[in-house]
Parts: C-alpha cells; structure tokens; sequence
C-alpha cells in the first residue's frame, strides 16, 4: 500500500474558519462572517429603504463565532509546528481576499494583510510543507455583494483579477499550488456563500436575500465565474510558468449511485452528476461549455451567452489540476428530492452502507465512493488529482488524561487512504491526500464549535466561552504514523 514518491500528505482549513480577526489589521466583512452556517437564510444583513441597498446587521442575539475562531491569527506559528509534527509535507489555507482587498474594490491591496500571508506561508515552507492555497473559500467581501451584486456582475471579474494578480505576484515564490474557487459548483445550493451573489435590483423579498435571488444572477455568475477562472489559470502562466492553478470543486456529488438498474434512475443519476459537479469540471478542465446546459437554461428561463473570445479564452486556459472535497457518497432515483448540505447531495439512504459518523451529524461513510469518484474523475478529465477535502466531524470532550481516544476518526482516515492507494493502483494519477480540519475550527455547515474534525482539539464551545489551548487526540499519532510509513502502514 505505498503511496508514490512526492505524494502530499497534509491537511486543509479554512481563513474563515481558522483565523478569527475578522476586522484585524484592516480586513473587512467577508460573506460568511454574517451567517451563522452558511447554509442559513438567516443574514446578518438588513435593507435599508433611505438607501436602497442591503447593509450589514448582526443579530445581537446570535454567536458569530468564525469572528474569533480559534485565533488563527495570532497562533498559525505554533500550530502549524503541531501539523509539521505529524509529519506534514502540505498544508492548504485559504487567503481571506478581504485582509489583501478589503472592499474588494479598492485599488491598492492592504500591506499589512500581505505581510501576513508573507510570514504564514514562510514558516509553512520553513517547516517542509508545500502550501496548497485556496483564494477563496466562501470568502467574497461582502461590500462587493451588497454593492455590486456579487459575481452576476462583471465587475468582479476586474476585481478578482487584480487580487489574483497581487497574489500571484507576492506570494508566487512561496506558493504553487493555487486554487480558485472553494466547492464552486455549490453555486445553487448556497448562492450567498458559495456563489457570492445578492440580487440588490429589486430583490422579491429583502427579508430572505438568499431565497430572492434570481435564477438569471446565479447563472450570471456561473457566467463570470468561467471567465474569471480562465484568465486566472492565464495570469498565473504569464506571471509565472510554474505556477499551477487547480479548481476546487466538492465532489460528493460524483458517487450519486441509482437507486436500482430502471433506465430512468440511471438517467436521473448522470444528470445529477453533470448539474452537480460537471457543469463546472467540465468547462475548468476541458475548455468547453456543456450542450447539456442548454436544455436546462431553456427550462429554467435564463439566457446565458458567452462570447466568441469568451469561449476561447475557457478552451485555451484549462486548469493544471484537479483538486476537490469528498465526504459522502448519495442515492436517488427519479421521484427524489435531492437536496444537500456540506457534505455533498443528500438523497435516499443507502442501505448497504453499514457505516456511519455518529450522532447528530450521521453522514453515511463510503470509503469506496471515493475511490469510485477518483476513477470517474480520472477517467473524463485525465488531470492530476488532488483530494483537499475528506474528513469526519465528531462531538468530543477531553478526558482526563487530556486527550481523545477518537477511533472513529482513525477507522475513517484508514479507510479512505486505502481506497485512495486502489485507485492509484487502478491507474488514477492521485497526487494528495489533505485531511479537512486537522486542527479544530468553526463547522462552515452550522457555525458551531462542537463540530471537530481536528487531530489536535482547541479548547473552545459553541457559546463562545474556552481557553483556545490546543490538546492533542489520538488520531494525531496514527496519521503520522501512516505518512511516515508514506501509507505502507495501513497493509
Ligand atoms: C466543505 C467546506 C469546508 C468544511 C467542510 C466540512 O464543504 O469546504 O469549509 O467545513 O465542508 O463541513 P462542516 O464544517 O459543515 O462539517
């Protein structure tokens, strides 16, 4: 069960979930820093008739606790000597765009946000880890979406330009591995967060922005995201030829499995698929927008046109890598109502899968689902394959010898590497394993601290209160027992 020569072993989090210091050192609102969960409707904003535009309101009443986190900010050094403890030869983080462009519409990028980064991803190289860095997870500044409208409009394409461009430029001998947008394709699921859109022209319902924005916004944005993903890939190959961009897509929603052998499940199976995960895949890794789109656009009642220098611009600037999220495998037929949350498409249970993370979140474990995705992957797109997402949230306390026998977490991660080491046995070109949350921070899903997936705990609880100390679990010593052994150990 040996891993190839170079493979990144490591682990992935979040600026949002992570870092806290959410109006530090110049940094301004970001989306998800005015929901608590970012599936919620429930938005820490407000219309304002006088203005006519949306502005921030928090609810008094609510804990935000992605403003604090587990202080990140001021702790990356010492926690980032705790990943490289297990052996860590990767690390991917996410840039807050909001600390380098505040508004995201200024001109200038805030030194002071670059500074920042500049000593995270030093002391990342310091200690032997490869960065892999997300340039936005959930992490539009808000005033562009209250502004603007977020991407439906094309102005963010400029304004995401400039901030990749300052990227790129300042962190470009530091940094690799980039990867545009976080679980893009969750566009429609969380058009807030994920999609970074606000119908602000005459919203239907300025009490629940999420649920009034427009079909022809989002798809809008699926628009501008196309394009600006495309020069992203571009810039970088001028500015520096090895740089390599990679999208970030969740792909759960690749192993939707059919209910049964009826023609018509099956059908209902690949359409999930492509309306999922290959409406963007397939534009960001082979240059082309899906025919498959059209019938969808028509009975959905949007236009969505690109240009000719458009189209060329998609096809000539296809990613270098593929990197995604896999959590859960999913069933459906042709009656069901698909629905889903951060852990992929949420359909029929499958019987058959006898395994499941435990109360209250229960997400069903299929480790071979993500060899299957792998595969499936693999096979349409034949790019190198980066997993920078797969992991199990679990409600845990210290004990009294200070730690977690957490073995549900070890059987996970066991698991999952086996399928990962089949499917490069089955010919799959998989480059990385990066564990979701090696460290606990704030749960995207539900805005709570009691969500852990860490190796190492962080004293903190869902109504704010904790001393932020960090306490090693159990798990911590079996993966690094596993990378040190580069997965020969799990024989
Ligand atoms: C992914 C997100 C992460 C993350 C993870 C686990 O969808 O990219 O930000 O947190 O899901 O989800 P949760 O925190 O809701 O358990």
């Amino acid at each position: 069960m040996a891993f190839p020569e170079g493979f990144l072993w490591g682990g992935a989090i979040a600026a949002n979930q992570y870092e806290g210091a959410w109006l530090e050192d110049g940094k301004q609102p970001n989306v998800t820093d005015v929901v608590v969960g970012i599936m919620s409707h429930d938005l820490g904003i407000a219309w304002n008739d006088e203005t006519g535009k949306y502005e921030m309101a928090l609810d008094p009443n609510k804990a935000y606790l992605s403003h604090t986190a587990v202080d990140g900010y001021h702790r990356y050094r010492d926690d980032l000597k705790l990943m490289a403890g297990m052996g860590f030869n990767s690390f991917r983080t996410s840039i807050a765009w909001g600390r380098i462009f505040p508004n995201g519409d200024e001109e200038e990028p805030n030194e002071a946000g670059l500074a920042y980064y500049d000593d995270m991803f030093a002391c990342m190289r310091e200690l032997g880890m490869e960065p892999v860095i997300t340039m936005s997870h959930y992490e539009t500044p808000l005033h562009l979406l209250t502004e603007y409208g977020g991407w439906s409009n094309p102005k963010l394409i400029e304004f995401w330009y400039r901030y990749a461009k300052t990227c790129f430029e300042r962190f470009g001998d530091k940094v690799k591995y980039w990867l545009t947008f976080n679980e893009v394709n969750a566009l429609f699921r969380m058009p807030f967060v994920a999609g970074g859109v606000l119908t602000i022209d005459n919203p239907a319902d300025v009490t629940d922005p999420v649920g009034s924005t427009t079909m022809q916004d989002q798809w809008d944005a699926y628009h501008n995201f196309l394009v600006a993903n495309a020069q992203t890939v571009k810039l970088a190959h001028e500015i520096n030829p090895d740089l390599k961009v990679g999208c970030m897509l969740t792909c759960s929603g690749v192993a939707t499995y059919p209910n049964n052998c009826n023609p018509a499940n099956i059908r209902v199976a690949m359409e999930a698929q492509r309306n999922n995960v290959f409406y963007f895949g397939d534009p960001f890794c082979l240059g082309i927008v899906p025919t498959y789109l059209k019938r969808r656009w028509r009975e959905e009642g949007v236009t969505v046109e690109f240009t000719d220098d458009e189209l060329f611009l998609i096809k000539e600037n296809t990613v270098d890598f593929f990197s995604f999220s896999y959590y859960r495998s999913t069933v459906v037929d042709a009656g069901v109502n698909l629905g889903g949350d951060t852990s992929g498409l949420t359909g029929i249970d499958n019987p058959f899968l006898v395994d499941k993370a435990p109360e209250p979140w229960k997400w069903p474990v299929d480790p071979d689902g993500l060899r299957y995705t792998l595969n499936v992957l693999y096979d349409r797109y034949h790019l190198p394959l980066l997993i920078v997402e797969n992991g199990v949230g679990l409600d845990e306390n210290l004990d009294e010898n200070g730690t977690i026998q957490d073995d549900f977490r070890v059987h996970y991660i066991e698991e999952h590497i086996k399928n990962v080491s089949r499917a490069i046995d089955d010919g799959v070109d998989c480059r990385g394993y990066l564990y979701w949350g090696p460290i606990d921070v704030v749960s995207a899903g539900t805005g709570e601290m009691k969500k852990r997936y860490g190796f190492v705990y962080v004293d903190r609880f869902n109504d704010g209160h904790g001393t932020l100390e960090r306490a090693i679990k159990q798990s911590y010593y079996r993966y690094k027992e596993i990378i040190e052994s580069n997965g020969a150990g799990l024989e």
